[in-house]
């Protein structure tokens, strides 16, 4: 480990940096599709809050950009929230999810996990799943085999599709 001393070098869990989605297995009734940035925000009463866009296309063939808003609520698990969410304009999306934090080394990488309906059988039937990078350009290399674990672990390997950013949002 090292010592910095700095205040502002001190590093805090949840920021307002930007994650990227450059990865995402599609729920039923897929909404987000590309150029999918979050932001994950501490409110000053201490609550969670988020922010994320993404192009969608709605009413069959109508594509926007979609702000979306979201509020989390803590379960007996510190990684698991139940997230509300809804669009900026009402004809956008609105729920209420499981949020599950994975895994995350806070700084490049974030895999996050979604079940909205459990199988008879105790399996995932509906669910989906980011993968998130603080680089809009993907992973890093060294951050790839901890995601292909977790990714694995989720039961979920080649179910993930590229999220592109191209800008123009
Ligand atoms: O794209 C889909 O088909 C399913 C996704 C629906 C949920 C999108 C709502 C986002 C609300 C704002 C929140 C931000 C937070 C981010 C972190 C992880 C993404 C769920």
């Amino acid at each position: 480990w090292a010592q910095d001393c700095q205040v502002a070098n001190i590093k805090v869990i949840f920021d307002f940096w930007t994650w990227y989605a450059v990865g995402k297995k599609d729920p039923e009734g897929l909404f987000l599709l590309d150029n999918v940035i979050a932001q994950i925000n501490i409110e000053e009463d201490g609550r969670m809050t988020a922010t994320a866009q993404g192009r969608v296309i709605i009413l069959n063939n109508w594509e926007m950009c979609a702000h979306m808003f979201a509020t989390f609520e803590d379960t007996a698990d510190p990684a698991k929230f139940k997230m509300r969410y809804w669009g900026a304009a009402n004809y956008l999306q609105t729920g209420n999810d499981d949020h599950w934090v994975i895994d995350t080394d806070y700084d490049n990488y974030a895999v996050h996990y979604s079940c909205r309906q459990v199988d008879s059988d105790g399996t995932c039937l509906d669910g989906y799943s980011f993968i998130f990078s603080r680089h809009p350009t993907g992973l890093r290399p060294e951050d790839q085999l901890a995601v292909y674990q977790k990714k694995l672990e989720l039961c979920l390997l080649g179910k993930y599709r590229r999220v592109a950013h191209t800008g123009g949002l």
